[in-house]
């Protein structure tokens, strides 16, 4: 495989999960512990605000955390609504792995991982609790993710206007293999028991090891509705490029719902069996992370429609 091994991550923070990634791939490690590992950077990382601990509360004040992982069998794990654990990635591949479940949610889930040796933590920051109150003075609730995320968001790019900051992850191993994970702590102050598409497998991600793998980010409702990471990946499987793939899932959306989508950030990221890749968004501002033998820290700026 000339092009593999391989990992590309969304966003600006892609680029430090990505080196972790690259230690397991580098000496011919598994697509699956790779983005494992890859993922639980941001997870661990209290600056950012939108995946694991440290993560944005939902409106009454919970952090809640949501994600999935797939390897290279079509084996997938999933977790939702979990709370008090900042692994979740860890926790969905132990459902995959342990479990003859793919999805455990809320209680349940966190009871799984405490069974398995995981550690209650509390993952609200002074720095995410603040963001929290502030929102609540405006006391109104706007189920729109870039809103909030704009406002708040550390991660903010020059000229970035809509931040969503789940990290999805996919890597293709020395033996071309592929992985893939996913995780977030969801929509900034979204509604108590609001999951979005982040832990659905074939919406938030998707890897099929003959063609490729495929995560989102955005606003996950709009992802949910159209199956986003399945859609794109059987479209590789058509023929389409990785970035022709995404580009038509995101047209799918804006067929759906055209006033909507001029308003709200969605982005699809992709990488096909020969290691080739890309992306498209809704908006500007959309950025990921490519890691490979050559260059190890590039950051792509993503093409967007609007
Ligand atoms: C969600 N897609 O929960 C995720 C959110 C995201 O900032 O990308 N977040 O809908």
């Amino acid at each position: 495989k000339k092009n593999a091994p391989i990992v590309i991550s969304t966003w600006d923070f892609g680029v430090a999960a990505n080196l972790a990634a690259w230690e397991v791939l580098k000496n011919g490690g598994r697509a699956l512990d790779a983005v494992e590992q890859g993922v639980m950077v941001p997870e661990a990382d209290l600056k950012n605000q939108t995946v694991g601990k440290g993560g944005f509360p939902d409106r009454d004040g919970y952090v809640t955390l949501d994600a999935c992982i797939m390897d290279e069998f079509g084996n997938c794990g999933s977790v939702a609504a979990v709370e008090n654990i900042t692994h979740v990635i860890s926790v969905a591949r132990q459902v995959m792995e342990k479990t003859p479940h793919v999805m455990l949610v809320g209680v349940g889930a966190r009871q799984f991982a405490l069974e398995n040796g995981f550690k209650e933590e509390n993952l609200l920051t002074p720095e995410s609790e603040k963001a929290w109150k502030e929102w609540l003075k405006e006391g109104e609730y706007k189920p729109i993710i870039n809103i909030e995320n704009q406002r708040f968001s550390p991660n903010k790019l020059p000229g970035n206007q809509y931040n969503h900051d789940t990290i999805g992850m996919l890597a293709l191993d020395a033996n071309g293999n592929l992985s893939g994970a996913c995780t977030t702590s969801g929509m900034a102050f979204k509604m108590r028991g609001r999951v979005g598409d982040s832990p659905i497998i074939g919406a938030g991600l998707y890897v099929d090891n003959e063609i490729g793998g495929a995560t989102a980010t955005g606003v996950g409702e709009e992802v949910i509705r159209t199956v986003g990471s399945f859609l794109v990946v059987e479209l590789m499987r058509q023929g389409y490029s990785p970035e022709d793939a995404c580009k038509e899932a995101v047209e799918r959306i804006i067929k759906k719902k055209p006033e909507k989508a001029k308003e709200i950030q969605v982005g699809f990221l992709a990488l096909n069996k020969n290691g080739e890749y890309g992306s498209y968004a809704l908006q500007q501002g959309f950025s990921y992370a490519v890691c490979n033998q050559e260059k190890q820290d590039t950051l792509i700026k993503g093409k967007s429609i609007y």
